[in-house]
């Protein structure tokens, strides 16, 4: 199946979708900064799944490794991270991506709010593009994941370790990856409310 043209079909139309919604996301950051003075972004990732690790999700979800499948199965083969600096920002994004008329947001997981038993945080929006080919007009599904650059430092580390233990990570690693994430959020909290407090001290400056 790998080189079939349903695989090439299928590169093409999830290559598209990471293209428009690269722009869109692009526009409506370049939008909001023009609008507030302020670009909540430090900066953005992207990348399509490769086949290999879709083809490995698949069979760790005990499915057969057919196109028809990552399609049906694979909800993250299209993904982009938008890294920013702090807490208040990643709610001003999910905001300005939930009320674009481009891309449609059909579910939300807000793991910072409610962290996943790993100590994972991250904002988490499952969403429609729409990707117009020869035939028509169809909607490719994507997801953005949102969160601060502290947590951006946890979860890449998060990744090399699950990776280098190949999932068997050893239970003090685990306990001390938990306890990071504990203090990476006591961080971004801290690093919120002082970046809140310069404000109103710079806005007070300004009145004088
Ligand atoms: P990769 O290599 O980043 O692509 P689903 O993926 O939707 O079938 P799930 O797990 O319910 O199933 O989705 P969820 O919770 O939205 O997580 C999807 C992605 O979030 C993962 O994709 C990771 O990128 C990230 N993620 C979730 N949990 C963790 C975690 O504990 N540590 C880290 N570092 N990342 C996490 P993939 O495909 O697993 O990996």
């Amino acid at each position: 199946m790998k080189s079939s043209k349903e695989l090439e079909k299928l590169i093409l139309k999830y290559s598209a979708a990471l293209k428009t919604l690269e722009t869109e996301i692009s526009i409506l950051l370049q939008d909001y900064e023009l609008e507030n003075d302020y670009n909540p972004v430090e900066h953005i990732k992207s990348r399509l799944k490769t086949y290999e690790s879709a083809s490995n999700k698949l069979i760790s979800k005990g499915y057969e490794v057919t196109t028809k499948n990552i399609e049906t199965y694979i909800h993250d083969m299209v993904g982009i991270r938008i890294i920013c600096s702090f807490l208040s920002d990643v709610y001003k994004i999910v905001e300005l991506i939930e009320n674009s008329d481009q891309i449609t947001v059909h579910d939300k997981e807000d793991y910072i709010t409610n962290p996943k038993d790993s100590g994972y945080s991250s904002y988490h929006l499952s969403v429609y593009v729409p990707v117009y080919l020869l035939g028509g007009v169809t909607l490719v599904e994507a997801e953005i994941q949102i969160r601060t650059v502290a947590m951006d430092f946890w979860a890449s580390l998060d990744h090399k370790i699950t990776y280098k233990f190949q999932g068997r990570v050893p239970e003090e690693i685990k306990e001390g990856m938990y306890k990071c994430a504990e203090d990476i959020h006591a961080l971004d909290q801290k690093m919120l409310e002082l970046n809140q407090e310069m404000q109103i001290i710079k806005d007070d400056q300004e009145i004088i």
